[in-house]
């Protein structure tokens, strides 16, 4: 009798486990997860070549339990909108390039100081790392999926710029670290994100732009500049953020798939972004003449000299926000020395 109760305790209890795991552990991905992604620049620029490389990873990496919706082009958010957009939840995912409010990202567009970050590979890599040592303030509102660069920029004009006395008073349009560089050399700066940048062009706002060269084919700037002076100075710094509650809502698993896909995303993406800069130079010079302009070795040290003041300044005002402003600038050239 006794052994007859303790067999029917042990079946019962055994189809409560059943019944149990059945619905609390289902298949891993169950439940599925739908997100709305939003870029502000064109489909063709490499925001938005990343943009849907990480869909696709996402998507394949979770078995289709989580769909990604992209909306490229400042369909769903524009460029000065992206970062609150995503707090307020509009997007759940976006894109923002730090440059466009300088002020608010201090920490991490320090990597767009003068500091010689040779490609954008290693300036991805660079910046993420920053970022992960820093867990900046202004980035406690959203979750940080990756992060990425430019390559270094180069000035691309109308009309030739072949010195310093070109540059000086010349419309050119930049942002953030790039604007105060493009200053120290005396242009008239103009600032906007780059998907004003070609309405700009086009209406003789600017004469030119110093951002990175890609954009001369995926956004046909070589049809209006004609000419590409190298520089070679310095990047601009990006982020893929998301909704903090969205994040804090999706399951484990697919947390750590798009948290393993940090730096191999920030990796890709540079190297992307520098096989694509050589593919749009040949393009450009092949399909519409563009001539590039290299400095002499007296005019790239005329031209880095007047640099020099920029970090100096920037740790000052890091300092004025209580922020370790000389740290920051040694980390930076650290981690460069080590992801070159
Ligand atoms: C950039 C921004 C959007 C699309 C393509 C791009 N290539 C380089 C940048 C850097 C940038 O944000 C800018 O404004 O120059």
């Amino acid at each position: 009798m006794k052994l007859r109760t303790l067999s029917m305790a042990v079946i019962s209890l055994g189809f409560t486990l059943a019944i149990f795991l059945g619905t609390a552990i289902p298949s891993a991905w169950a439940k599925g997860v739908s997100l709305n992604y939003a870029n502000f620049p064109p489909a063709p620029t490499f925001p938005c070549v990343q943009m849907e490389r990480w869909k696709t990873e996402v998507e394949k990496r979770t078995d289709g339990a989580v769909s990604v919706n992209t909306f490229p082009g400042g369909t769903l958010l524009g460029a000065k909108d992206m970062m609150d957009g995503v707090i307020n939840g509009q997007a759940d995912i976006g894109c923002i390039c730090m440059a466009y409010q300088p002020g608010r990202f201090m920490v991490t567009n320090a990597t767009s100081l003068p500091l010689n970050i040779p490609d954008a590979k290693t300036g991805s890599l660079v910046l993420l790392d920053l970022y992960n040592q820093y867990q900046p303030e202004s980035f406690k509102k959203v979750k940080v999926l990756t992060m990425f660069v430019s390559a270094p920029a180069n000035i691309m004009s109308k009309e030739p710029v072949k010195s310093l006395a070109d540059l000086k008073g010349l419309d050119l349009r930049a942002s953030g670290g790039a604007a105060q560089i493009l200053k120290s050399w005396g242009a008239n700066q103009v600032g906007m994100p780059m998907s004003a940048t070609p309405e700009a062009l086009q209406k003789g706002v600017v004469k030119g732009l110093f951002s990175s060269l890609e954009v001369m084919k995926d956004l046909k700037f070589a049809e209006i500049c004609k000419n590409v002076t190298n520089t070679d100075t310095v990047i601009y710094p990006f982020a893929v953020i998301m909704n903090k509650s969205k994040w804090d809502g999706l399951p484990d698993k697919v947390k750590k798939v798009m948290d393993d896909l940090s730096v191999e995303q920030a990796a890709w993406t540079g190297e992307y972004m520098d096989n694509h800069v050589k593919e749009s130079m040949a393009w450009s010079k092949e399909k519409h003449q563009v001539k590039v302009i290299t400095l002499t070795p007296e005019q790239k040290k005329e031209w880095d000299d007047k640099l020099a003041p920029i970090t100096a300044k920037w740790i000052e005002s890091a300092k004025a926000k209580n922020l370790p402003g000389e740290k920051i600038v040694d980390d930076i050239k650290s981690l460069i020395k080590k992801h070159m």
